[in-house]
């Protein structure tokens, strides 16, 4: 018999894509996009095409395992399920009793941002509660921009994205489209159809900015000063909305006086730009309405992605286009989502201290006993990865990794507790660059002895004899909850459609009853930015790059470490064919940098700083503009040449605003190898 089963992508994408598994005879045969999805229409992508053949590779941890060899040699022999539990609920106990419960550090990640089992429910969260564990900042990937568009619109959600086939001039600024989530692209074309124009704003020519009308090159790290000089030019062209300025807006004259020091010139030194090119975009933006801009969270991975989210938020306030559908920025879905979460936060007995998920190489030290990473892969994904290795030895550490695959993490795990895929569990998921609920019902029985993350605490709680009742919830259990929020979407009805639209009109437009800021108006001057000790105007906030690239003789190169077309982060950094589709771990380097340090185009290089070093094979391109080199992320450093990937050279600091992850803000040479 054949079965075609609903489920969801869970993977850190703002797609989240709609899929349809055929199941016969209890096996997955056929996995595609769901083609009445508005959003997914049919396509899922390049590395999700791969996920069947993923969850039956060969590689995939099946039993739980424990630790024979030194830590890190990935030297591990097979146990029971009931004996994994005997040794994790003993030491937890023995932790909580001696040191408190402060000394476990639950480290999740993205690997699935399922609301029942992964990140964005915080999933085993309770269970941390009830123990009374460390708080985990999972500010590894979006924080600054989410705080800086919080200062000008009370939030970082916006646009529906797919209204940007309603606009007129479309900003894709600091975003790669069609490689970070292709979806969107549609919905450009549907708008280009209508006679839109398409801008990038990158410093690498991406596979997107070479479908856009214009491209403009940017020097990392300058957005918010071009954001500057493109008001600039609104205001030489007269073309702000006043009537949108007086009703809607906050602090303009402040700001206007911010602006009025941008003009092209300066703008175009800063930037590294053309000066008619700023002015001629600036024009275009003057007069064209709706416009559309889409960033997302690579163009915050700087020391200045606060405030570079922060002014970009100004530009519809000035221009007014959150009149419009199609006009306003789109950013990230999330916060219009009315999931409700209930993480067990009253469970906690006491205050708890924070550790930060970028800061695990600083913040491993003696007070943390137990390591718990679940949906995470810091040995490739998290700054510093020397000093992570270097932490993670720690003999009197008790490392616990949930995972699906033998990750560079992994190898350092005293217990390995094998988990779940996709097709195997049952999750609720949100887009957050859509406006759908999503369910994903499992389509056949977990692979091996794998448990999904909450039946891995509930079955934890139960050897451990917690009494909390709410730790023992079922998975449906946990969705009436999430649902309880939602009017109109019933756990039936998701369970039978598959999906749901928000309960929003058609086409969306955001802030219609005003902002969710104190004022009730954009803001563009923020009191509550001067009192959290950040500038109180919307400004211009340097990168590190952009700061001191050009002075720094030692490491001149800034360095960009963007999403990889064939995999997401680390996660199918194992699979053999897109590996392979990758062309192993690459540095683009354009010839004027290449030349005089001798690099041969498809040769090994290394590319260093203080902080640590990595291999990569050179490909010499005019991609990159000349001072800035680019090394996608997401190979597994056991399996690139050297062993360590491009955070082994990312140190540990944080953006202005969120404690944000600053990995595109780095500075590193190379030498031939
Ligand atoms: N295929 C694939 N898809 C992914 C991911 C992946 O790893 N692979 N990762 C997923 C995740 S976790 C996330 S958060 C999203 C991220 O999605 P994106 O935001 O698209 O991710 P990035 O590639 O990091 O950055 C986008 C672009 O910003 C540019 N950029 C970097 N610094 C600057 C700057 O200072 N100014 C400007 N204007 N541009 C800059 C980079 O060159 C890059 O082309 O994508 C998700 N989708
Ligand atoms: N150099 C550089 N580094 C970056 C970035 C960058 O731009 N440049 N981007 C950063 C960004 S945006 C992000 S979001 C982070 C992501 O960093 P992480 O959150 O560490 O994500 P991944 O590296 O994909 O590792 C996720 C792991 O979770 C596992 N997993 C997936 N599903 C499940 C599940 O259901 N249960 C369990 N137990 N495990 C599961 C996967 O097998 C995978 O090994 O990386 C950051 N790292
Ligand atoms: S990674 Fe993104 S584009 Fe690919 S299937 Fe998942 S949600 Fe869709
Ligand atoms: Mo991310």
């Amino acid at each position: 018999m054949e079965l075609r089963i609903l489920g969801a992508c869970p993977l850190d994408c703002p797609d989240t894509c709609s899929w349809e598994v055929t199941v016969r005879d209890g096996q997955a045969v056929g996995l595609r996009g769901n083609r009445d999805h508005p959003y997914t229409r049919g396509a899922l992508c390049v590395k999700v095409n791969r996920y069947l053949e993923h969850t039956r590779a060969h590689d995939r941890i099946l039993h739980p395992m424990r630790r024979v060899g030194p830590k890190g040699s990935g030297e591990f022999e097979r146990i029971s399920w009931d004996e994994a539990l005997t040794i994790v609920s003993d030491r937890l106990t023995e932790i909580v009793r001696e040191h408190g419960g402060e000394a476990i550090w639950p480290y999740q990640g993205t690997g699935t941002l399922g609301y029942i089992q992964g990140s964005e429910g915080a999933a085993g969260r309770r269970f941390w509660n009830v123990l009374g564990a460390s708080r985990h900042h999972l500010n590894i990937c979006s924080t600054a921009g989410n705080d800086g568009l919080r200062l000008t619109n009370g939030t970082p959600a916006g646009m529906d994205p797919e209204t940007f086939a309603l606009s007129r001039l479309i900003l894709l600024w600091g975003t790669n489209t069609l490689t970070s989530g292709h979806h969107l692209w549609k919905f450009i074309q549907d708008a280009r159809a209508n006679g839109a124009h398409v801008v990038a704003i990158d410093p690498i020519r991406t596979r997107t900015a070479d479908q856009a009308d214009t491209f403009l090159p940017i020097r990392p790290g300058t957005d918010a000063a071009l954001a500057l000089g493109l008001l600039n030019v609104v205001l030489e062209e007269g073309a702000e909305d006043t009537a949108y300025l007086e009703e809607h807006t906050l602090g303009w004259e402040e700001f206007k006086a911010e602006i009025l020091r941008y003009p092209p010139a300066r703008v175009a030194e800063i930037t590294g730009l053309a000066e008619e090119d700023i002015r001629a975009l600036g024009v275009r933006l003057a007069h064209t309405r709706p416009t559309g801009i889409r960033a997302t969270m690579g163009l915050q991975r700087h020391e200045g992605g606060g405030a570079a989210l922060r002014i970009i938020a100004c530009i519809p306030g000035v221009t007014g286009d959150w009149r419009h559908p199609g006009g306003g920025v789109a950013y990230s879905t999330t916060a219009h989502v009315p999931l409700k979460v209930d993480s067990g936060d009253h469970l906690l007995r006491e205050p708890v201290r924070t550790l930060t998920m970028t800061r695990l190489a600083g913040q491993l030290d003696e007070s943390v006993k137990c390591l718990w990473v679940y949906g995470a892969n810091p040995l490739g994904s998290t700054p510093d990865q020397n000093r992570i290795r270097a932490a993670m030895r720690r003999e009197d550490l008790f490392t616990v990794v949930m995972e699906q695959f033998p990750t560079d993490t992994v190898d350092y795990a005293d217990i390995v507790l094998p988990a779940t895929m996709q097709t195997e569990h049952m999750d609720l998921h949100q887009g957050y660059g859509h406006m759908y609920l999503m369910w994903n019902e499992p389509a056949v029985e977990p692979a091996g002895e794998c448990l999904s993350t909450t039946e891995t605490f509930r079955r934890l709680a139960r050897h451990m004899g917690l009494t909390e009742p709410s730790l023992y919830d079922s998975d449906l259990e946990i969705a009436e909850g999430l649902l309880s929020g939602t009017p109109g979407i019933t756990l039936d009805r998701l369970r039978k459609e598959g999906w749901a639209r928000l309960d929003v009109a058609d086409p969306f437009v955001p802030f219609t009853d005003g902002f969710p800021t104190p004022s009730g108006r954009l803001e563009f001057a923020s009191d509550h930015a001067a009192a959290a000790g950040l500038p109180r105007v919307a400004g211009y906030v340097p990168s590190r790059t952009a700061r001191t690239a050009r002075a720094d003789r030692e490491y001149p190169l800034m360095m960009i470490t963007p999403a990889s077309h064939t995999s997401l982060n680390t996660t199918f950094g194992n699979n053999p064919e897109l590996l392979r589709r990758s062309k192993g771990p690459r540095v683009l380097v354009n010839a004027a940098d290449a030349e005089p340090r001798g690099l041969v185009d498809g040769e090994p290089a290394q590319v260093f700083n203080r902080t640590g070093r990595f291999t990569a094979y050179v490909e010499i391109s005019d991609r990159v503009r000349p001072g800035v080199v680019a090394a996608p992320k997401g190979h597994w450093p056991k399996l690139s040449p050297g062993g360590a990937n491009p955070n082994a050279t990312v140190d540990e600091r944080d953006a202005d605003m969120g404690r944000g992850a600053i990995f595109h803000d780095n500075l590193v040479d190379i030498a031939p190898l």
